[in-house]
């Protein structure tokens, strides 16, 4: 496992740890662990709920094409180009639906690229180069 880096989250239904390599392991907090490969090296984990069913959602965000791989907890995926390399993939529930956004924050103009679970697209410049974007 040398040179892997292993990213934690305390999610809502899980354990995640996902590794650089593209593989998560899960442990269930009801029981049960999994392991899934989902992505590839260089991909950035951003696991939430994008279908709004309570439960984690596996997804990885590709830089050199900005491309998402939502695989949904309730079944299915969606495959997304949201975004592109050199963005921070921001994902929330901005639209406040239950269900989690696709989104991109670029640090060279500050603009917050949302498209939204419920229809339609945001675009906002808030925040400039060398922030930090938060979404809670
Ligand atoms: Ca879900
Ligand atoms: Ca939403």
């Amino acid at each position: 496992m040398a040179g892997l880096k292993i990213h934690l989250y305390p999610l809502s239904n899980f354990w995640g740890a996902f590794q650089s390599s593209g593989i998560w392991f899960v442990k269930y907090l009801g029981g049960g662990v999994g392991v899934t490969q989902w992505g590839i090296s260089g991909d950035i984990p951003v696991p939430s709920d994008y279908d709004g069913d309570g439960k984690t959602d596996i997804a990885a965000w590709r830089p050199s094409s900005g491309i998402w791989f939502v695989k949904y907890s309730g079944g299915g995926v969606e495959v997304t180009q949201w975004g592109a390399s050199g963005d921070i993939p921001v994902p929330g529930d901005y639209d406040g639906d239950g269900k989690t956004d696709i989104a991109a924050w670029r640090p060279s103009s500050g603009i917050w690229f949302v498209k939204y679970s419920g229809g339609g697209v945001g675009v906002t410049q808030w925040g400039a180069n060398g922030d930090i974007p938060l979404v809670r």
